[in-house]
C-alpha cells in the first residue's frame, strides 16, 4: 500500500490560512518528505510566499506542476540502431538492476525487432545473481555471455564485447554488482569494467552507463549517484518501483546538483513495466489529489 502522496496531502494544508506562516512551514515538509530537495523546497517556498497568489488547492496545484516541469530533465536513451550499443546498469543493491535490465531487453526486442541483443551476467559478486539474469534471458529468448559466480566481472564483459560484436548484435545490456566488500572495492570494480568497455569497444561502439535509482530510497539516492558519477560518469537515470512508493520526487535533485536526466521510469516487476519518462505524467503522478 502506498502510503499518503504529496498530492493527496497538499489538501490538508488547506485547514491553515494560505498567507500564514503554518501554511508554508507545512507545505515544506511535505515537499521535503516527498524527496523534492531542501534547496528547492526552501527557494519554491519563497517564491511562493512572496507572491501571494496561492489562494486554494488548484493554485498551489498549478505552481507547483510548473515550478517541477520547470526543473525536471529528460534524456534521451542515447541508443544507434546502426552500431553496437553497450548499456551498462549501474547502482547500489536492491534497486533493480537485474530486473530492469531484463525489461529493457524486453523493450527494446519490440522496438528494434531485427537487432541482435544479448545479456553479460556482469555481477559475479552476488550467490545467485548469474542464475537470475539466466533466467530472464531464458525467457527472453536472447543470449547471455556469463561465467561462474565469484569469476572476474570484467573478464565477462570483455567476453560478451568481443563476441556482440563479433555477431554485429545490436545491444548488450551488461549488469553490475550493487554490492561488493565495501564502498571502495564497488568503485574499483565498476572503474575497471568502465576502462575495459573503453578500450576494447572504441569508437566502433556506443556506450550508455544508466544509474538506476530506487524511487523509495529516499535522499540517500543522491549520495548514491554522486559517488557513481564521479567513479564513472553517469549518462542518464532509470528511476524504478515508482509504483510502490508515495514520495518519488529525487528526479529534481538529481537534476539540481548532477545535471542528470532521466530516461526511463519502472513502475512494476513485470516485463512491460517500464517506460520512457514523460515528465508531464510524471509530476501528475506525484501532485495527483
Ligand atoms: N514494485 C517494483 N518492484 C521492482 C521494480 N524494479 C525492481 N523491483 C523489485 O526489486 C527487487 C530487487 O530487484 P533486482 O533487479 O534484483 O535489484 P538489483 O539492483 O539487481 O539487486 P542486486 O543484484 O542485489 O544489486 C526485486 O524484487 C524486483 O522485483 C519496480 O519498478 N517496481
Ligand atoms: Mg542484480
Amino acid at each position: 500500500m502506498k502510503k499518503k502522496s504529496l498530492g493527496q496531502r497538499l489538501k490538508n494544508l488547506f485547514s491553515f490560512s494560505s498567507d500564514s506562516e503554518e501554511f508554508f512551514e507545512e507545505l515544506e515538509e511535505m515537499l521535503i518528505e516527498a524527496d523534492l530537495g531542501a534547496q528547492f523546497t526552501m527557494e519554491l517556498s519563497d517564491r511562493l510566499r512572496r507572491s501571494g497568489a496561492i489562494r486554494n488547492r488548484e493554485d498551489l496545484q498549478q505552481a507547483l506542476r510548473t515550478e517541477l516541469l520547470g526543473e525536471l530533465r529528460v534524456t534521451d536513451p542515447g541508443l544507434d540502431p546502426d552500431r553496437l550499443n553497450v548499456v551498462l546498469v549501474l547502482g547500489v543493491n536492491g534497486v533493480g538492476k537485474t530486473t530492469n535490465l531484463a525489461k529493457l531487453a524486453h523493450l527494446y526486442q519490440q522496438e528494434w525487432p531485427r537487432a541482435g541483443i544479448s545479456l553479460a551476467a556482469g555481477d559475479t559478486f552476488r550467490a545467485a545473481a548469474v542464475e537470475q539474469l539466466t533466467l530472464h534471458a531464458e525467457r527472453l529468448g536472447v543470449r547471455i555471455i556469463k561465467q561462474k559466480s565469484g569469476s572476474d566481472s570484467g573478464a565477462v564483459i570483455w567476453d560478451a564485447l568481443e563476441s556482440a560484436m563479433a555477431r554485429d548484435d545490436r545491444l548488450l545490456f551488461a549488469d553490475t554488482a550493487g554490492r561488493m566488500h565495501n564502498k571502495a572495492h564497488l568503485v574499483q570494480e565498476l572503474e575497471k569494467i568502465h576502462g575495459i568497455i573503453r578500450k576494447k569497444a572504441g569508437d566502433a561502439v556506443n556506450y550508455r552507463k544508466i544509474l538506476v535509482v530506487d524511487a523509495t530510497t529516499g535522499q540517500n539516492a543522491l549520495r548514491q549517484a554522486e559517488m557513481f558519477h564521479e567513479a564513472v560518469g553517469v549518462d542518464g537515470v532509470l528511476l524504478t518501483k515508482y509504483d510502490s512508493t508515495a514520495r518519488g520526487g529525487i528526479l529534481v535533485p538529481l537534476a539540481r546538483t548532477l545535471q542528470l536526466g532521466c530516461i526511463w521510469i519502472g513502475s512494476g516487476e513485470r516485463y512491460q513495466d517500464i517506460h520512457r519518462f514523460d515528465p508531464e505524467s510524471y509530476v501528475d503522478e506525484l501532485i495527483a489529489p
